[in-house]
């Protein structure tokens, strides 16, 4: 039998909003989150779900903050920040995390139960950190080489003959890219998902990027991506990859009918304004994909399909 929340998206159902209010806003006074909490990766675990979010200070400083919650609606904070302050055995200025996807990986092969690929932000470049991730342990593995700006990693739980595959965005394209190892050497596979330059309509004319880690179905990996019009505009949608080559696109969300858009004052206005940013979904006991985002760059939401 189909998995039916994806027959139900291939069928045209949109993401709703589980509330009208965020679920998680800023802490008032809390001056390591005063400049927003956005863009949560979540994954699950032996009792709950784990929740790491991207806390930005009063000076722009981007880190990583837990929280856990047993329903993945209200999340109760750790006090686990990382780094605690400065990047650990460095004097310069700390890098800056962003975007956490937290991968729990298929067991067996001697890697780490769940890895994060998140953005290192150095104010210069961007690219993708490999992380083993037992909050309050955090271990870097290492990262992906690259002399172009690279965001939005998204590793797959599984491995294919052996090989770690990544989901990496050398703009404005989602590439695939494969290691024997996680803290090895990655090499280009080539392009999952370009935008829909073709159609300056498209929401995801301009470019896309990976949003949760995919998610492994009998029908093919769900890959719930974002995508950017001409107006600079983030929304969500999702693709379908075969299970045994993600660079064919089994299915994709219509250039007109994205899975979610921003349209909630707290979607519109913030930060950075008309954005629905993700780096989470999972198939809840409710039946329903759960979907974690961050509206506007300054909070965060919750929906389900
Ligand atoms: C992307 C990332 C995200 C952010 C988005 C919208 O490039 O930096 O963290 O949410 O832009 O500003």
């Amino acid at each position: 039998m189909a998995t039916a929340w994806l027959q139900r998206i291939m069928d045209g159902a949109v993401l709703r909003r589980l509330s009208t209010e965020p679920i998680l806003v800023p802490v008032p006074g809390d001056a390591k989150e005063v400049g927003g909490v956005l863009n949560p990766g979540v994954v699950r675990e032996k009792d709950g779900l784990l929740m790491l979010y991207r806390a930005v200070d009063a000076e722009g400083q981007s880190r990583l903050r837990a929280a856990v919650s047993d329903d993945g609606f209200c999340w109760e904070r750790t006090g686990i920040t990382f780094p605690a302050d400065r990047w650990p055995g460095t004097v310069a200025a700390p890098w800056q995390l962003e975007d956490p996807r937290l991968t729990r990986m298929d067991s067996g092969g001697g890697h780490p139960e769940v890895v994060m690929a998140c953005t290192e932000f150095d104010g210069g470049t961007a690219h993708i950190g490999l992380y083993s991730c037992a909050p309050p342990f955090f271990l870097r593995l290492g990262h992906v080489p690259t002399l172009e700006w690279d965001k939005d990693g998204a590793l797959f739980p599984a491995r294919r003959r052996g090989r770690y595959m990544l989901l990496r965005r050398p703009h404005p394209n989602v590439v695939l890219a494969m290691a024997p190892s996680l803290t090895g050497a990655w090499e280009d596979e080539g392009v999952v998902l370009a935008p829909r330059a073709e159609d300056p309509d498209a929401w995801d004319c301009a470019w896309v990027g990976a949003g949760a880690p995919p998610i492994r179905t009998p029908e093919g990996w769900f890959l719930l991506y974002h995508g950017v019009d001409r107006t600079r505009t983030y929304r969500l949608g999702g693709a379908l990859l075969a299970l045994d080559d993600p660079l064919q696109v089994l299915w994709r969300s219509p250039g007109d009918r994205p899975l979610l858009e921003p349209e909630l004052p707290w979607e519109r206005d913030g930060v950075v304004g008309n954005v629905v940013f993700s780096c989470a979904a999972l198939p809840m006991p409710d039946g329903r994909l759960w979907c974690w985002y961050g509206g506007a760059d300054r909070v965060i939401g919750v929906a389900a399909a």
